[in-house]
């Protein structure tokens, strides 16, 4: 009876652990819309995914909760650096899910980057990186 009680209890402990580190491990951020490649017109909205962490708008400090931002041909922030506000660093700190984009005609790499109620990145982890051709 005690042995049965105890694989119980590990059993369980083991699927808890499981089930924690496996949403820590999943979660993301990434683009709905655009798809990575796809060719865009000068302005056009980009549309943001988020998995295993929540949206709160910026102030809040909330853990494991963040806002968008989008980098305009730029590196990553590194993590628990704060984001530059400027205009290749746009911040969505109403926790939108969405952002109306203006660039100049050509190749441009944009990426989606979680960052904190203090706009500290929360890294390459947290962020996705895709390709628009601006027609
Ligand atoms: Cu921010």
């Amino acid at each position: 009876m005690r042995l049965i009680h105890t694989l119980i209890l590990v059993s369980v402990a083991a699927v808890w652990i499981q089930l924690s580190y496996g949403s820590e491990k999943k979660a993301r951020v990434f683009f709905i819309e655009p798809k990575d490649g796809a060719e865009v017109s000068q302005e056009f909205v980009a549309k943001f995914g988020i998995e295993g962490m929540e949206l709160k708008p910026a102030g809040d400090m909330t853990k494991k909760t963040g806002h968008f931002h989008i980098l305009i041909d730029d590196a990553v922030t590194p993590k628990k650096m704060p984001i530059p506000k400027d205009a290749t660093h746009i911040h969505y700190g109403k926790a939108q899910t969405e952002g109306q984009l203006k660039l100049a005609p050509g190749k441009h790499k944009l990426t989606l980057l979680l960052g904190d109620g203090a706009h500290l990145s929360y890294g390459s982890k947290m962020s996705s990186t895709i390709t628009v051709e601006v027609k």
